[in-house]
């Protein structure tokens, strides 16, 4: 009895978990060095899971950041990629205009980031910042206001 109910809640969980995210899928365009879509739309508060499916054939890491930042984290990727080597490999710079991470996804593999999406609505941006690409790979991360 006990072990069937530790069943029932290991399973109920990550389908609870699944159910009440609003699924959004990325993905890299091969060889261009730039994300399709452009513009993901999530409402301020509402819970998030983005799907990277990367089909290019090269690693690509998403940030999501605060409005405005593209470029400073870029350039601050841009310098840990210079000065670090192997010691950061997945290039996502500690600072508060980072506000969610997934690592570096090899090519042919799917990562996934779970996160809830800010409070405040506006125009937050996404970007890779494997080495010298966030000029080219980003996007608009628009959070408008819950009904
Ligand atoms: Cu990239």
């Amino acid at each position: 009895m006990r072990c069937a109910l530790l069943l029932l809640f290991s399973l109920a969980g990550p389908l609870l978990a699944q159910g009440a995210a609003r699924l959004i899928e990325l993905k890299p365009v091969m060889y261009q060095m730039m994300f399709s879509p452009r513009v993901l739309t999530v409402k301020a508060g509402e819970s998030v899971e983005l799907v990277f499916d990367n089909i290019d054939v090269q690693p690509h890491n998403v940030l999501i950041c605060t409005p405005g930042s593209k470029e400073r984290v870029g350039k601050l990727a841009d310098r840990l990629a210079v000065s670090s080597g192997s010691a950061h490999p997945d290039y996502i710079p500690r600072c508060p205009e980072v506000l969610h991470a997934m690592k570096p996804v090899m090519p042919g593999k799917k990562g996934r980031l779970r996160f809830v999406a800010p409070a405040k609505a506006g125009d937050y941006v996404f970007i890779c910042t494997c080495p010298g690409q966030w000029r080219r790979m980003n996007g608009v991360f628009k959070v408008i206001p819950a009904e």
